[in-house]
This record gives structure tokens, C-alpha cells and sequence, in this order.
């Protein structure tokens, strides 16, 4: 019997067939309108982007078919027709010919200003926000933490320091979730507090580094309202892979009214319901997970945004007892240390803010999906979910911290009402 069939180029060509068969469908998907897909430009900064990137590549492919054609010229007029040729002297060899090298110099100098003159124009347009637009642009923080990101808005800082804002501790931050007013240009200053990160929202811009010591920047803005993926774009430790993030583009009346929503202490259930509401279903009906299993699939069955406004009502049949003592567990369990919730006491700065967590629709730096069962498993056991993290290390292992099922209940009880 034969195991090995003949390598004829036929074989070979059916196999390429096959490859590019198969390749050029699944790069139909992911390439061209994927969450992370720059084919697909929500923005000015994004289509400026890609139209460079398309210079570039229309000039190398006309480049490549002019090679490739004159090469495949030389290949079929000298070849070998029959025996006689494989003897043959070669033809007479030409080379030093002044017009065509000078032509050939010449053509490479065009074709670097072709792709010069527009890669330069882009770099200074995706600098910084056009000068006419400068009144308009909103601005935000954006700080790199191994492995999530933390996004302040100094915009608001005047406004709210009232008396009441400031018995809250307001100004705000938000975690992994990144919201800007769409239609309008955002300028987004990149801070890190530990290694080099790089900020890229494909559909809106990308990517500038984010480094120690330095202050950098990016400016984005988005067309119309939508919910948008980012990552980190530099290899910065272990869970690098998942430090994403979401950007949320909301209109002006909606954006308005989410910073004052942000502004505004943790939610409080009304203790008088006690007893009243149906308890939720305790953990012993919950799955078990294990390590690395693939765990966010963002599986909306309605479009991103609307699951995320959804993600913004006040939630239902809650247990105010049950609340209660998750919010004592917090301080208890020494979770406080390292996150705020204001209106509770809580200041900590090294995790993420968590004063509105349950109204994000992501966590873990856009890596679970916001619900109880993702709450459970992060808090069960971070380490299985993000390998090394933080809270983690720095937590669980350091401050010795155990949970039993009930107490994680009550956890995942009080961070789900904090909308
Ligand atoms: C040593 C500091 C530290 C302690 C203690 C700690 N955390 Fe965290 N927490 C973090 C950090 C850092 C992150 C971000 C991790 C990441 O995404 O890489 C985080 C993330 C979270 C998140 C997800 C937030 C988001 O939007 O992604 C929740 C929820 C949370 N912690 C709850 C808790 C609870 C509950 C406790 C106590 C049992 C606790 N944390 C204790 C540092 C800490
Ligand atoms: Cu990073």
C-alpha cells in the first residue's frame, strides 16, 4: 500500500485552492466587520486611518503587478523550449543602462511620495484635535493598570465640587468602560502607572503608547452613538491578552444624563422592603468553572448598546438584607482597600472604581460579562479568570482572603444593586 501519494504541482495547487477556500470566507468575517475590524471606520480619525493604509497598499499592489508581470515576461519568453536549450549559452547579459536606472531611481522616489505626502498629512490630523474644533472637544484620562483601564473626566471635576459631591467624593471614574458624548472629538490623555500599554479602539483610532513618565495622547469621536471594543495593543505582562476595554458613544441628553448618574453615590435599596422581595437563587444552583474557560462571549440578543442601557436600570426583586451584609463583607474581607464606592466609605485606589459597577456591562476589563454568574466566578477565584492579577496577588493571596458561598452570595448580592 502507499502511504504517500506523489507531490505533483497539481496536487499542490489543489491544496493552495483549498487553503485560500478556506481563509478567504472567515477573513470575509472577521476582517472586514468584527468588533475589532479598522475595515470598518466609526469615526474621522479611524477613516484617515485607513485611507493611508489604502495608499499604501494600492501603490504596492501596483508595484507588485508591475514586477510580477514583467518577471513573468522573462520567465516564459527564455525558458528552455527543448534539450538543445538546457545547453545553451546564456543570452548577452546588459547592465549599467543610465536611462533605466535613472528611471527605475526615479519611480522609487515617486512612489515614496505618493505614500509621503498623505502619511504625513494623517499624522498631523490624528495629533490633535482640528484647531476649529478645539472648543468643542471633551476631554478624558485614560490610565494603564496591569491589566485594565481607568478612565477619569477632569471635564466634570468643576462642576461637581458642590458640597454634596464633595461629601461623596465625586469626581468620578469609571473602569474598562469608556463613555464620550458621540459627535464630538474626545481628546484622551494616556497615563500609566506601571509598564509601557498601548491604547487602540479600532473602529475609532489607534494606537499610541501609553508610558511611564510621559504624557501622551490620542483624539477620537465617533459619528453616532454606538458601543465600540479596545485593547491594549502592547505586550505588558501575563493577562496582557485580556486587557480590553468598551467604549460607549452616547448623544449629547444621554450622555448628560449618564455623568450625572455617575456622579451620584452608590444606590441604596430601601431597607424598609426587607424580607419583602423574592431572595434570588443562592449559589448552589451556580456552574462551576474552570480555569481559562473561554468566558465572555457577548452573546447580545439585542444590539450592544441597548444591552448596555439595559445594563442601566435599577434592578429588580432585590434583597435588601442580603445587600446589607455584602456591603459589611466589603470592608469586612478588606475588598474596601483597594476599591471606592462612594456614599459607602470606601476610598481604596488600587482595583477599579466600583460605585456604579453593576450598571457596566463588562468586567475584569471587558473580559466577563456583567452578570451574577461572572460576578460569582471573579470574585471566587480571580486567578483562575486573569492569570496574575492584581487582585489576586496583591489581595487574595496577601490579605489571606477566604469566602464561603454565602459570603460571596451577598458580595455578588451588593455588587449587582450598585447601578
Ligand atoms: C489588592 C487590591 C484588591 C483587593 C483586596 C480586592 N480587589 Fe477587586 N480588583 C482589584 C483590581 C486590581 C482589579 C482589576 C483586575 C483586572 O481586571 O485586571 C479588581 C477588579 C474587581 C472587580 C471587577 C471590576 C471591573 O469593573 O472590572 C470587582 C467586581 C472586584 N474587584 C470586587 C472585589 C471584591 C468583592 C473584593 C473583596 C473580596 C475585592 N475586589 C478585593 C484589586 C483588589
Ligand atoms: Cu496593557
Amino acid at each position: 500500500m502507499r502511504l504517500f501519494h506523489t507531490f505533483t504541482p497539481l496536487s499542490q495547487i489543489t491544496r493552495c485552492a483549498a487553503v485560500l477556500a478556506a481563509v478567504l470566507p472567515l477573513s470575509g468575517c472577521f476582517w472586514f466587520d468584527g468588533p475589532q475590524s479598522t475595515f470598518d471606520p466609526n469615526g474621522p480619525v479611524a477613516r484617515h486611518q485607513m485611507d493611508v493604509f489604502y495608499v499604501t497598499c494600492w501603490v504596492a499592489l501596483f508595484i507588485f503587478v508591475v514586477v510580477g508581470s514583467v518577471l513573468a515576461y522573462a520567465m516564459v519568453k527564455f525558458r528552455a523550449r527543448g534539450e538543445g536549450d538546457l545547453h545553451a549559452e546564456p543570452p548577452e547579459q546588459g547592465h549599467g543602462n543610465p536611462v533605466v536606472e535613472m528611471s527605475l531611481i526615479g519611480a522609487s522616489v515617486l512612489a515614496l511620495v505618493v505614500i509621503a505626502v498623505p502619511t504625513l498629512r494623517e499624522i498631523w490630523y490624528t495629533y490633535e484635535v482640528p484647531v476649529e474644533e478645539k472648543a468643542n472637544a471633551y476631554e478624558v484620562t485614560a490610565t494603564g493598570y496591569q491589566w485594565w483601564f481607568k478612565f477619569d473626566y477632569p471635564a466634570e471635576t468643576a462642576q461637581t465640587l458642590d458640597a454634596t459631591a464633595k461629601a461623596v467624593g465625586a469626581p468620578f471614574s469609571t473602569a474598562n468602560e469608556l463613555v464620550i458624548p458621540a459627535g464630538r472629538p474626545v481628546h484622551i490623555n494616556l497615563r500609566t502607572v506601571d509598564v509601557i500599554h498601548s491604547f487602540w479602539i479600532p473602529k475609532l483610532a489607534g494606537k499610541v503608547d501609553m508610558m511611564p513618565n510621559r504624557g501622551n495622547h490620542l483624539w477620537v469621536q465617533a459619528d453616532k452613538p454606538g458601543y465600540f471594543w479596545g485593547q491594549c495593543a502592547e505586550f505588558c505582562g501575563e493577562s496582557h491578552a485580556v486587557m480590553r476595554f468598551r467604549v460607549i458613544a452616547l448623544g449629547p441628553r444621554e450622555f448628560n444624563d449618564w455623568v450625572n448618574a455617575q456622579m451620584a453615590p452608590a444606590h441604596r435599596v430601601a431597607a424598609a422592603a426587607a424580607g419583602a422581595g423574592a431572595p434570588k437563587a443562592q449559589f448552589a444552583a451556580y456552574r462551576t468553572f474552570s480555569r481559562n474557560e473561554a468566558g465572555f462571549t457577548e452573546k447580545f440578543d439585542r444590539s450592544p448598546l441597548d444591552s448596555w442601557r439595559a445594563q442601566q436600570l435599577p434592578g429588580k426583586d432585590e434583597d435588601p438584607a442580603l445587600i446589607a451584609r455584602g456591603r459589611e463583607l466589603f470592608s469586612s474581607k478588606t475588598c474596601a482597600s483597594c476599591h471606592t464606592i462612594r456614599g459607602d466609605g470606601y476610598i481604596g485606589v488600587v482595583g477599579p472604581e466600583l460605585t456604579h459597577v453593576g450598571a457596566r456591562s463588562t468586567i475584569a476589563a471587558g473580559l466577563l460579562e456583567n452578570n451574577r454568574d461572572e460576578l460569582h466566578r471573579w470574585i471566587h477565584a480571580p486567578n483562575e479568570v486573569k492569570p496574575g492579577n492584581t487582585m489576586w496577588v496583591k489581595g487574595y493571596l496577601a490579605n489571606n482572603i477566604k469566602l464561603t458561598l454565602e459570603d460571596e452570595d451577598a458580595l455578588v448580592n451588593y455588587l449587582e444593586s450598585l447601578k
